[in-house]
């Protein structure tokens, strides 16, 4: 086998918890008049801080806020987005990738989350995962997110497997970027199925069963 453990993003790669963070950031643009944020905005959201994502938004908005402002925003955003969240049950989970997780830990890896969310202890008890992984790497345990390798680094440190024997799959630039610096092999999903520096490129979760 190539790899003896995987890291996976969690936003975007094991549930579609990306949509809701892009609605929760489009209640916001409306709220404070960012008119013209947009999907593709959103995208470079993915992956990077709640605070870093919260200046993609402020680019667009018609006036400046204080440190003070910004919190609240961010804030908000998070207490509409958890509102979303809450209302998730395992059935957000979908049969290809827990029977994808399931096949490839049947093949001996050791498997983990790598996640700049802060919330991604609340999403795994969401959708039935609370226990499934190997270890848990989230916006708690690190204090640089994506691009920086951090979040994945201490996933592999977790797992006590060294970077090259694990393989990171993301939807984020951002992601592949953290997961080049740190000297994983990367898998891109989504939208960073379309970027170039991807060492994989996934149609679809089940394909990683061809990869490892
Ligand atoms: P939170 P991931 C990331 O999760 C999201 O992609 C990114 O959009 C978000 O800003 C970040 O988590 C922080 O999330 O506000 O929930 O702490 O894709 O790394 O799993
Ligand atoms: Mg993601």
């Amino acid at each position: 086998m190539r790899y003896k453990g995987i890291v996976f993003d969690l936003d975007g790669v094991i549930c579609s918890t990306d949509e809701y963070h892009y609605q929760a950031w489009q209640a916001l643009a409306d709220r404070i008049g960012a008119a013209g944020f947009c999907l593709a905005d959103n995208v470079r959201q993915r992956g990077v801080s709640r605070m870093e994502s919260l200046e993609v938004v402020l680019e667009k908005a018609p006036r400046t806020y204080t440190e003070a402002e910004k919190v609240e925003l961010a804030t908000w955003k998070n207490e509409k987005y958890r509102s979303l969240l809450a209302n998730m049950s395992p059935a957000d989970l979908t049969d290809e990738v827990k029977s994808t997780l399931d096949a490839l830990r049947a093949k001996g890896l050791k498997l983990a989350i790598g996640s700049s969310s802060k919330n991604a202890p609340f999403i795994l008890e969401r959708i039935g995962l609370g226990d499934y992984f190997d270890a848990v790497s989230d916006g708690n345990n690190i204090t640089r997110s994506k691009p920086d390798p951090q979040v994945f680094c201490m996933a592999a440190q977790f797992l006590d497997l060294e970077p090259a024997d694990c393989l990171v799959v993301e939807d984020a630039f951002s992601g592949i970027d953290a997961g080049i610096a740190g000297g994983f092999d990367t898998a891109g999903i989504g939208p960073a199925a379309g970027y170039e520096k991807a060492g994989y490129r996934l149609t679809s979760f089940s394909d990683l069963l061809g990869v490892v």
